[in-house]
């Protein structure tokens, strides 16, 4: 197992669609739980691949709150079958928009439909954080971060925060 680095914003990799897996063998899986540690290590609840630096339709997720048993989650090639009218708004961050926030409306419930770590094809009806988290991965999946959905003005703001924060966590 290994904590990989985090692609952060502006870089251009976070724009690009990722592409569907292929096969689900064992080094996908040992890819899938390097993401895994990476995703604890940060810490965040959810990764998708390309923040990792491969353009490959994954995402891992665990909403498990502190204390609690670990409940990891692997989504492989997922596609939203379907979304609510229900809106919900969370405060969304992003481990590629390290230590910035922002209210963020999306359908308060979704069904997702994936490849699991043996490769099994499953549906769930997710709702609350999961449905939220699930959304803002499959946004990665296909080049978007939560600060497109801001203003031009808003979007530029947090691109220069983050170059601040992660020029002073090099330095
Ligand atoms: O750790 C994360 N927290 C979070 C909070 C609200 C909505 C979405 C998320 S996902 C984020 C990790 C991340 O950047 N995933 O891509
Ligand atoms: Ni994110």
């Amino acid at each position: 197992m290994a904590v990989l680095p985090i692609v952060t914003v502006p870089d251009p990799l976070l724009k690009k669609v990722s592409e569907p897996v292929k096969k689900v063998d064992d080094e996908l899986r040992t890819f899938m739980d390097d993401m895994l540690e990476t995703m604890y290590d940060a810490p965040g609840i959810g990764l998708a691949a390309v923040q990792v630096g491969r353009l490959l339709r994954i995402l891992v997720i665990d909403i498990a709150p502190d204390g609690e048993d670990p409940n990891p989650m692997y989504f492989i090639n997922p596609e939203i079958t379907w979304t609510s009218e229900e809106l919900n708004t969370y405060n969304e961050g992003c481990l590629s928009i390290p230590e910035q926030y922002a209210d963020i409306e999306r359908p308060a419930e979704c069904k997702v439909k994936f490849l699991d770590y043996d490769g099994n094809e499953q549906e769930i009806h997710a709702d609350g954080l999961l449905a939220t988290c699930i959304q803002h991965e499959m946004d990665h999946l296909n080049g978007v971060v939560f600060i497109d959905y801001l203003s031009k003005i808003k979007r530029s703001m947090y691109v220069r925060k983050v170059k601040k924060h992660v020029k002073e966590k090099a330095g």
